[in-house]
């Protein structure tokens, strides 16, 4: 790693000691240097993203999109929006001896991101900044943007992978985990609502973020007002429920993602209040029947979601998300198991808070 990093840091005229920065599951990122100014290097997870190309060519041109508007509505460039360094030969990554693909950024400065739980004013900050952020893509023509990451959000495909990792059993853990297995079957006939909507034209294809999770975003230290959307490996056509859904059950659960305890886990409603206010006051006039009701609902879809992608990753022998022990990915397959049995029990109120924030 450190041969990679004294070459890469040439390539890009910065300096770096590997100090690590956030709590990412794919990436890899450092805090880098430039002439005194503090900038981000990331080392991209290729098992992921295999097409480093078209992930910087998309959020290139995803930057140079919102740069834009934010000159226009007279906002601050340098901090409101991603800004990518080239190397020093003017390309969009570099590629180390050994294969590894880095890129930089600069880093944003006097901004905060929240690993913990926030206060229902910060999150409704957080839906403000992705709301806005959608909406700043609105017309976006979405077919320029390369799709990173085929079916995504496609829960009926990420649950036909699952089956397949329960099938081969690779490493003798169903038994460990029937619980889970029971509660994924049990609910696959929800999993193709929003997809199908998609299909059949109910529901509309947006630019959408699609990682929306609270530390993909920025805050101002000070203020604590939402500043800018990072984590744009993702940015690719989707629906508003995916990132409605996904900020939800990350940001309004009242532990974090790998709490054991599951009593300790649970929707905090005033948080979801905050997010939906926030998201709301962005979207409000572009959301449509169809989306407004499916909002609440898209919650528990996309915890779904991760207790499948959690659990398949546990029964394909921890291959994707970033793991700290054995049993990382069951524990968190079940701790959003626990969120989507509470979201269930209070969806009516969801449902009643949306309908409330949207009249
Ligand atoms: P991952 O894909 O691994 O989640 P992210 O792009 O989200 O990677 O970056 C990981 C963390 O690094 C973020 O949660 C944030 O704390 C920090 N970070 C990333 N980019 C910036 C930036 N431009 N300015 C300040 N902090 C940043
Ligand atoms: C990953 O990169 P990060 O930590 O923001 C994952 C998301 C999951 C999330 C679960 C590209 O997000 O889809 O929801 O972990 N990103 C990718 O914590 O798979
Ligand atoms: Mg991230």
């Amino acid at each position: 790693m450190n041969k990679s990093l004294i070459e890469v840091s040439r390539a890009f005229g910065i300096k770096t000691d590997g100090v690590p920065c956030g709590n990412g599951h794919i990436n890899s990122t450092f805090f880098a240097d430039k002439d005194g100014e503090p900038y981000i290097l990331q080392l991209i997870n290729t098992n992921v993203f295999k097409k480093p190309d078209d992930i910087m060519n998309n959020m290139c041109k995803v930057t140079e999109h919102i740069k834009a508007k934010i000159l226009k509505s007279g906002g601050d460039i340098d901090r409101e929006v991603v800004s990518i360094l080239k190397t020093n030969d003017g390309k969009l990554f570099y590629t180390s001896e050994e294969g590894k693909v880095f890129r930089s950024y600069k880093f944003i400065k006097d901004s905060v991101t929240i690993d913990g739980n926030a206060t229902p004013e910060e999150f409704c900050q957080a839906g403000v900044g992705f709301g806005r952020f959608q909406n700043q893509l609105v017309d976006f023509p979405a077919g320029e943007l390369a799709e990173i990451i085929e079916k995504f959000h496609d829960t009926p495909s990420r649950l036909s992978n699952f089956k397949k990792a329960m099938q081969a059993d690779k490493y003798d853990r169903v038994k460990s985990c029937e619980d889970v297995i029971e509660y994924i079957l049990k609910y696959e006939n929800e999993a193709d609502i929003v997809v199908k909507g998609i299909a059949n034209g109910d529901i509309p294809l947006r630019v959408t973020h699609n990682d929306t999770k609270l530390n993909n975003i920025l805050f101002d230290k000070k203020t604590r007002e939402a500043l800018c959307v990072i984590d744009l490996d993702t940015v690719m056509p989707g629906s508003l429920l995916y990132d409605f859904g996904d900020a939800i059950r990350y940001g309004a659960s009242t532990a974090a993602e790998d709490e054991k305890d599951l009593d300790k886990v649970m929707i905090d409603l005033k948080l979801f209040e905050g997010f939906t206010f926030g998201f709301a006051s962005q979207l409000k006039d572009s959301i449509t029947k169809s989306e407004a009701e499916l909002l609440a609902f898209s919650s528990k879809l996309l915890t779904y979601e991760l207790v499948v992608r959690f659990l398949e990753d546990y029964l394909a022998g921890d291959v994707y998300f970033k793991t700290d022990n054995l049993e990382h990915n069951l524990v968190r397959a079940r701790n959003q198991m626990k969120i989507c049995q509470d979201i269930d029990s209070k969806l009516n109120e969801m449902n009643r808070i949306v309908k409330d924030i949207l009249k």
